[in-house]
């Protein structure tokens, strides 16, 4: 046996035994190129997630509401600094990561190419988008790679919060006129079917789920996940009065799943394609704000240089 195939034999017994990968560590070429690609994706995810709660910032409908929704997006931008944080172990820089995102080579998940049209969005996203990334993610709470691991903890823990005051506000929104109860209904409709397009492609057609389900760096499937979150979501959609904007929705009493219709691939492969109704807006507003804070990213620089150079 030679050295490398030595090396991936123990690398996988470490696997196959639950221990977790820390990056001075041995691992195979592409469980590092894996890694590097999702968590950056993951961090850009993050990051440009905040701009479609940003929209609404300026228009919340009363002082508590901006607080929350002001404190939300800034954890966002937490998650993305923990996450970017998390790939340079790998020993990438953040600005090759932002670089790769800019130019088109690094994806974001596609659901933040939708527009938020109401404040009922606001809503739905905490609900449906932070209800999916928390199925999502707790999942990745036991990936094999240590420091992705141990961020997911703390992101768990405030997309808990994030939530449930998603929740908060469609709920609000149901019990209030009828024009509110429409608003949140139409939300849910716009924002169902990308919400389950978040969990990636079917399993048969998930390019990286073999390798990444045999290292560990996912432990359940794509299709597993969805199901999971369309069982919970459901029930918690009909408890307000929400109707799941679905014909084909009906409960399986057998296999205790909600089963439900054909989801729109075509749509989904669009979007990640960079032609989603809001890809580019989302990219050029990236862009724009990255360059303005340029002078910031010096003056920290030329600080820290004078700092060690005393
Ligand atoms: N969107 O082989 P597959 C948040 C790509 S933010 C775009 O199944 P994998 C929040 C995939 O990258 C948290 N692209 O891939 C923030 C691959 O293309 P490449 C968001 C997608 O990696 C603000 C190709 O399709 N969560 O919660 O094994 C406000 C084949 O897919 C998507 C994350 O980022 C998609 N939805 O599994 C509110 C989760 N799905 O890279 C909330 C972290 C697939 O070969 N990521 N693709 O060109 C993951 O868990 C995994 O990467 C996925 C996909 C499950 C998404």
């Amino acid at each position: 046996m030679s050295t490398q195939e030595e090396s991936l034999k123990k690398f996988q017994q470490r696997i196959d035994a639950d221990e977790k990968i820390e990056p001075r560590d041995w691992m195979p070429e592409n469980y590092r190129k894996t890694l590097i690609r999702q968590i950056s994706q993951h961090a850009h995810s993050e990051v440009i997630g905040m701009q479609p709660e940003g929209n609404w910032v300026l228009r919340a409908p009363s002082l508590r509401a901006k607080k929350i929704l002001l404190a939300k997006i800034q954890d966002e931008g937490g998650h993305g600094l923990y996450l970017y944080s998390a790939a340079e172990t790998f020993g990438v820089s953040r600005a090759e990561m932002i670089q790769q995102l800019q130019e088109g080579k690094a994806k974001y998940s596609s659901i933040f190419n939708y527009p938020t049209l109401t404040w009922a969005d606001m809503g739905a996203i905490g609900w449906l988008v932070d209800g999916a990334a928390i199925v999502n993610q707790t999942m990745l709470a036991k990936c094999s790679y240590g420091p992705y691991a141990r961020a997911m903890l703390r992101i768990c823990k405030e997309e808990g919060f994030h939530q449930r005051q998603g929740y908060e506000i469609m709920g609000k929104m149901m019990n209030g006129t009828p024009a509110q109860r429409e608003m949140a209904q139409d939300a849910m409709n716009r924002f169902w079917w990308p919400s389950l397009m978040m969990f990636g492609p079917p399993d048969t057609e998930s390019a990286h789920s073999a390798e990444s389900m045999n290292w560990k760096i996912k432990v359940e499937s794509n299709d597993k996940l969805r199901q999971r979150f369309i069982d919970r979501t459901v029930e918690q959609a009909h408890h307000i009065g929400l109707t799941v904007p679905d014909k084909d929705l009906k409960f399986n009493k057998e296999t205790m799943h909600w089963e439900f219709g054909p989801i729109n691939w075509d749509e989904f492969w669009t979007v990640v394609k960079g032609n989603g109704p809001c890809n580019h807006q989302r990219m050029n507003h990236h862009i724009h704000y990255h360059n303005e804070g340029a002078w910031v990213r010096e003056a920290a620089s030329a600080y820290e240089r004078k700092i060690s150079a005393n």
